[in-house]
């Protein structure tokens, strides 16, 4: 069913709160992924407070579904979501990446609850999401798995063999998601390995494709209820997104990748998530400034 109009306005605002808290935690930390990180937080906010069947209480709940980080480095934006959510104390989100923390700057799902799938050496999600699916017709469970890509991340062939193998096995309760903030470590991607016409790619792949306003909630929920209606195939939602997404000096802006904050630059950080509520309207393509 789509989301209401009531649904989209908690949504937006689980989104901004879920974001300063990713501000705050870069200051703990004393720097983090944070572009890449409020680049995917609508998605996140959609799956975790509306659609993933899962038990903050019962994080091994066999049943639940399952959702993959494939772009690790965005460990700072999944792990604020799962306090939140109360798979743990949120004071823990003080020590972040710090000597003897459980938290690494890439989840360990050993050590972290609630995350399925321990990331950060790109390219391995898909495959892992992939086995995760199969695992649920194997055992004929009703799980279904998503995974975030980052568009960088797509670079890495092993990707593309995952993505061969899904459609090879009609994986459909495998959904993906591309982080399409056209912006990877260093670069923009179209600079760095170019990976247009990506939508024809994933759709010579076999997959059903998707594409969204990555910060549109309307369109990324009516993208998730759509996946979870196709058969027979695995599907992709390529979501046009801004890395920095939210703090006005951070947007668009490769450097704010991984960055460090004070906390005087995190309050204008969060006065400026705070003052741009979310309206949608992501990304047009970037075509520079970046340093
Ligand atoms: C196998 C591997 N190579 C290199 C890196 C270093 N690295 C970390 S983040 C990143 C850029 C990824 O770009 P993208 O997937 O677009 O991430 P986003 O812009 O969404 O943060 C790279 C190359 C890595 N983590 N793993």
């Amino acid at each position: 069913m789509p989301l209401s109009a009531e649904e989209i306005r908690k949504l937006q605002a689980k989104a901004q709160q879920l974001r300063c808290d990713m501000v705050d935690v870069t200051v703990w930390a004393g720097g983090a992924h944070i572009g890449g990180s409020l680049s995917m937080a609508d998605v996140l906010t959609a799956l975790y407070y509306h659609y993933l069947e899962v038990r903050p209480e019962e994080p091994d709940w066999p049943e639940r579904d399952r959702f993959v980080l494939s772009k690790g480095h965005g460990g700072l934006g999944l792990s604020c979501v799962l306090a939140d959510k109360g798979y743990f104390d949120k004071e823990l989100l003080k020590e972040f990446n710090h000597f003897k923390s459980p938290f690494g700057m890439h989840l360990d799902g050993n050590k972290v609850r609630g995350v399925d799938a321990s990331t950060g050496s790109l390219g391995h999600g898909l495959s892992m999401a992939l086995g995760m699916s199969m695992g649920a017709r194997f055992q004929k469970q009703a799980w279904r798995t998503y995974c975030m890509l980052g568009d960088g991340e797509c670079d890495e062939g092993s990707v593309w063999e995952a993505a061969m193998a899904a459609s090879h096995f009609k994986a459909d309760t495998l959904t993906a998601f591309v982080d399409r903030n056209h912006m990877m470590i260093d670069g923009l991607t179209e600079d760095i390995m170019s990976l247009e016409p990506l939508a024809e790619k994933w759709t010579a792949f076999g997959w059903q494709v998707r594409e969204v306003d990555g910060h549109d909630f309307a369109q990324i929920g009516e993208a998730i209820e759509g996946a979870q209606a196709t058969q027979g195939a695995p599907t992709v939602i390529i979501c046009q997104t801004v890395k920095g997404k939210g703090v006005d000096f951070m947007e668009a802006q490769v450097k704010w990748h991984y960055g460090s904050i004070d906390s005087e630059l995190a309050a204008k950080a969060k006065a400026s998530i705070m003052a741009g509520g979310n309206a949608g309207g992501a990304a047009a393509p970037a075509t520079g400034g970046a340093s």
